[in-house]
Formats: structure tokens, sequence, C-alpha cells
């Protein structure tokens, strides 16, 4: 794969915080792209490309608007467009709800797509107690959904949920977001045991029907438990039953056996469609050592 075909974005300030989050985990092998109206965003990250939509100086005002972000991005693209020239793969992290998420990520999502990207969407959706900006993450969820090849709607509560468990910050993710990303790009990035390329991925993402996307991880012992971590992950709560297309990426560590593999695909689409079908991918790592991690598309729900 060459060099930039893996794009990391964040848009506005959750997203951003996501997208810097999970490229710190792939940095040798992705490109990251941070759009927010506020400069802060950009200070933690010099190897980031930043589009920041309040650049003019003529002091503007804020880009607190949907529509004024939408705008403000459409001036800007000039100078990140080769960055989705030579992208192939874009994996955009949002949250809707405020002004820069809501408005600039379906234009951002819609200009990846034409320049020919697989564009993978990752969206935060606002607390429940805060029904103005719920009601916004609506209004511009459809058109982010339809300018995707894969849209995962995540909710805030859920994630927050998870990071209770986990006693880590839901705004930092919780752990979820920077794996789920990780591990979608490193199986581009690296030949595993059996590669799986993004033509592959192509073939599954652009099934009809919902797609959306699971990972789950833990000791090479105790399998079933990965398989369940997979399946309750927080990202989406569409269920996977019956889906008609899956694409997986099984990585362990070097001590990973073709017992491990069988048992945990065996398992993860036993509950999918009966003709499903299956792409599989596997590849093995030193930092793995002892433990499993599932990564899947499922698509065609
Ligand atoms: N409850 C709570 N919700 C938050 C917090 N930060 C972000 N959110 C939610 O996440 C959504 C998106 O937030 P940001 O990513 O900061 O917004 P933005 O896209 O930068 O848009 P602006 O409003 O222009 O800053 C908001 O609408 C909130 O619903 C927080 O600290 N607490
Ligand atoms: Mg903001």
């Amino acid at each position: 794969m060459h060099q930039g075909a893996l794009l990391v974005v964040g848009v506005g300030g959750l997203g951003c915080l996501w997208a810097e989050r999970s490229h710190s985990r792939c940095s040798q092998f992705s490109d990251l792209l941070l759009i927010d109206a506020d400069e802060k965003t950009f200070t933690g990250s010099p190897e980031a490309h930043c589009l920041h939509l309040d650049a003019s100086g003529e002091a503007r005002g804020t880009a607190a608007l949907p529509m004024l972000a939408k705008h403000r991005l459409k001036e800007g693209m000039d100078d990140i467009q080769p960055l989705l020239d030579n992208a192939e793969l874009v994996v955009i992290l949002t949250c809707l709800g405020g002004g820069v998420g809501s408005g600039a990520s379906s234009e951002f999502a819609n200009l990846a797509r034409k320049s020919d990207c697989l564009v993978v969407s990752i969206v935060g959706f606002p607390f429940a107690e805060q029904p103005m900006r719920y009601q916004l993450a609506e209004e511009n969820f459809s058109s982010l959904y339809d300018n995707s090849n894969v849209c995962i709607r995540l909710s805030l509560e859920r994630l927050s949920w998870q990071a209770k468990q986990r006693d880590l910050d839901w705004k930092e993710g919780a752990g979820w977001i920077e794996e789920l990303v990780e591990g979608l790009l490193m199986t581009f990035a690296n030949v595993g045991k059996i590669n799986l390329d993004l033509m592959d991925f192509r073939t599954i993402v652009e099934r009809p029907g919902n797609a959306t996307i699971l990972v789950g991880s833990g000791s090479n012992n105790s399998l079933s438990d990965v398989v369940k971590k997979a399946r309750e992950s927080p990202l989406s709560n569409l269920s996977v039953d019956g889906a008609k297309g899956c694409w997986i990426q099984v990585e362990g560590g070097p001590d990973m056996t073709i017992y491990h593999l069988n048992q945990v695909t065996d398992e993860f689409v036993s509950r999918l469609d009966p003709d499903c079908q299956v792409l599989l991918g596997a590849r093995a790592s030193d930092e793995m050592i002892g433990r499993i991690r599932i990564v899947a598309v499922v698509s065609g729900i």
C-alpha cells in the first residue's frame, strides 16, 4: 500500500480528539487530517494536516453553525484535495450535535467519495439529555450516512457506560474507538497470514443494506469471550444476526494457531446468514502475544 493511502480524519472538537488518539497508534502507516474551527484543536499534533475552518483572519465569526461550517469547508478544500487524491481509505471520526461536525463531516465524506475513496464514518450521537443537539444530529446524520460506504452510529451514552466499566474517559473514546481504527488500518497496512486487500473490503461494504464494524479482544485462552465482546461492542446498536456479508480480520501473536483462528471465526459467523459471504484475514504480531483480536465489518443487515 502506498504512502498516504490510509487517511484518518477528525471533524469537530470531539472527532479530532478521537482521530488524534486513533492515529497515534498507527502513525507509521497512515496520515492524519484535523478539521475544526477552534485553533486549540491543532496544538497537540505537529504531524497532522490541519484545516482551520476560520483561517481567513478576517474575524468572520465562529463556524458554530452547520451551514457555515459546510461552506467554510468547501472554501478550504483546495488545500487538502491532494490528500484525497492520494487516499484510498478514509476513516472519518466525528460527533454530531455541534456546528463543525454536523455541518462539515457529510460534505467532507461527499468530496472523499468523489475522489474515489472508500469512506468509513464513525459518528457519535449526543446524550439524550441534550434534546436540541440530538435533533440537530438526527437532521444531519442521513447525508453523512448516504455519503459513506460504512457509517457507524454510536451513542455517547453507550460509550460513557462502557468507559465507566473500563475506568476510562468517554471523551477520549473509552479505548474502543482507537482499537477499532487501529485494527482496521493495520489490516490494510500489513501483509497478514492471509492477506485481505481493499478490493475485498469494497466487495463487502458495498453490499445493499446496513453495515457495521465490530471489535473485540481478549486472551487466547477464552476465545468465546473475545467473540462475545465483539458482538456486544458498543459502536452500533444493529444486530448482526442474519447478515449477508462479512469481512473479518483476526489478529494474534506468533503463538496464534489454526485452532484459535477456526474457533473465533466459526463462532462469530454462526449467527450470520447461512449463505453469508465471508472474507477472512489473519495476521500475527509480537505485541499481540497471548491475545486475540477480531475486527469485523458485517454488511447486508
Ligand atoms: N455532555 C457532553 N456532551 C459533549 C461534550 N463534548 C461534546 N459533547 C457532545 O458532542 C457533540 C459534538 O461536540 P464537538 O465535537 O465539540 O462539536 P463541534 O463539531 O466541534 O461543533 P462546535 O459546536 O462548533 O464546537 C456536542 O453536540 C455534544 O452533544 C461534553 O463535554 N459533555
Ligand atoms: Mg468545537
